[in-house]
């Protein structure tokens, strides 16, 4: 079959020394960092509604991405597209890919003939997936983006939304275990609301509890096993989205009795929209045993909304890598760069430079962090501080042998405990000697 991009060469990995755009400098696929290859540890994926469909509109401006398929529409540009998508993650080495129904094939005027070119591109893209090892990492329905939706989907206040939403995921789930697909995300995009003078919050709330419900009897029904993921997201599109944090996420499922069905895929750049660090919403989820999947991208600092930009901070990557090697990886999960290059870098090479800046930082990150585990770099420091809770008096509380009572006994007549450092500055200094 003919390229597509056909002045992009498969990237080789060159090594940390090569100033080659077009070359790894960190990520090695079949190199182990500990027992496993890097491929395994990091499973990266591309997002297709950024690059394969997004084209670098603005509010301001129209696309100005330049791609192969821009004189063709409909069903055509859909099926260049889902061959791009085969042809640059093998060129990239990326093992998975994620997509909304809606970014692979076009809506018509009626859901079944939607549903009809939905199914045309799945048949391609499972011929396709015969010859290339790509493989579906999650799939997902837009819920966002037609008008319909402009209230919310499971969360409208309009039950034939509800359903018209319902069907949406009905197919999705379908197509999902069509291609293989290893989760299944939800992203609240317009579950939310933008003024609560018009908004039952207890009502929306328990509708995306019983829309959540009805997907997880319909994977059970359809013997799709694949893991379902939460997305949270504070803002953006509606003022107060529900799945807020991962705390927020949890709590809802914990309160509808989803919490054993679903994992969190967490976002870096709606952890920073949600004044935290990506390394506080993957440390929660991690301590709660929800930490399924990520989409890897970075904020700007100066800019208050969701830029989607390729991650190439080391920093961040590396607490990210700690957290999942902690974690003891990512399971079914993978890091998925949803992730646009900038409006102005709109050649077919700024695409492919973006991934390999990303995947290069989180090979990095990986490194600098497994280093840092092994060698117990802040394990040590970490376990002094809170040795007191590893026997005596601590041991006693935590096995729940003491009360109110007992411990001011303790200390009703003995002097304060020594103050302890928390030695911060000393802890940064070791995370700058790794990297
Ligand atoms: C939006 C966002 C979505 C989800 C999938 O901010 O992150 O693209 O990842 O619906
Ligand atoms: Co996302």
């Amino acid at each position: 079959m003919s390229e597509l991009f056909s002045d992009i060469p498969k990237i080789p990995y060159e090594g940390p020394k090569s100033d080659n755009p077009l070359a790894f400098k960190r990520y090695d696929p079949d190199r182990k960092v500990g027992n496993t290859t890097m491929r395994e540890h990091l499973r990266f994926s591309m997002a297709f509604w950024h690059s394969l469909t997004g084209a670098g509109r603005d509010p301001f401006g129209d696309p100005t991405m330049r791609r192969p398929w821009d004189k063709a529409t409909g069903l055509e540009a859909a099926r260049m597209r889902m061959r791009g998508l085969f042809e640059l993650t093998e060129k990239l080495s990326i093992p998975f890919f994620c997509f909304h129904d809606r970014d692979i094939a076009p809506e018509a005027a009626t859901l079944r003939e939607t549903n009809r070119n939905l199914d045309e591109i799945v048949a391609l893209a499972k011929e396709l997936m015969k010859g290339s090892p790509t493989r579906l990492l999650w799939g997902t329905a837009n819920l966002f983006s037609n008008p319909r939706y402009m209230h919310g989907a499971a969360t409208s206040p309009d039950a034939l939304v509800f359903a018209h939403a319902a069907a949406q995921v009905k197919k999705a789930l379908e197509v999902t275990k069509e291609l293989g697909g290893q989760n299944y995300v939800f992203w609240g995009g317009r579950e939310g609301y933008d003024t609560l003078l018009n908004t039952d919050m207890k009502l929306e709330l328990d509708n995306l509890a019983r829309f959540l419900h009805l997907a997880v009897a319909y994977a059970k029904e359809i013997g799709f096993t694949g893991q379902f993921l939460i997305e949270p997201k504070p803002k953006e599109p509606t003022k107060h989205q529900y799945d807020a944090d991962a705390a927020a996420c949890y709590a809802f499922l914990k309160e509808h009795d989803l919490a054993s069905k679903f994992k969190l895929n967490i976002e870096t750049n709606h952890a920073t929209l949600a004044g935290h660090t990506i390394q506080h919403e993957l440390c929660f989820a991690r301590a709660h045993g929800v930490l399924g999947s990520v989409d890897a991208n970075q904020g700007d600092e100066l800019l208050g909304w969701d830029t989607d930009q390729f991650p190439t901070n080391l920093y961040t990557a590396t607490f990210m890598m700690y957290e999942i090697l902690k974690n003891g990886g990512l399971h079914s999960g993978g890091l998925n760069f949803d992730a646009k290059p900038r409006r102005g870098s709109w050649t077919e090479r700024d695409l492919v430079v973006s991934h390999i800046v990303g995947m290069d930082t989180f090979a990095r990150g990986l490194e600098v962090a497994h280093a840092m585990i092994a060698d117990r770099a802040l394990d040590r420091p970490m376990g002094e501080r809170y040795g007191s809770w590893a026997t005596g008096l601590g041991a006693s509380i935590r096995s729940g042998s003491e009360s109110l009572a007992s411990l001011e006994r303790c200390v009703l007549d003995s002097p304060d405990a020594d103050l302890l450092s928390g030695r911060q500055e000393e802890l940064e200094g070791i995370v700058n000697r790794y990297i």
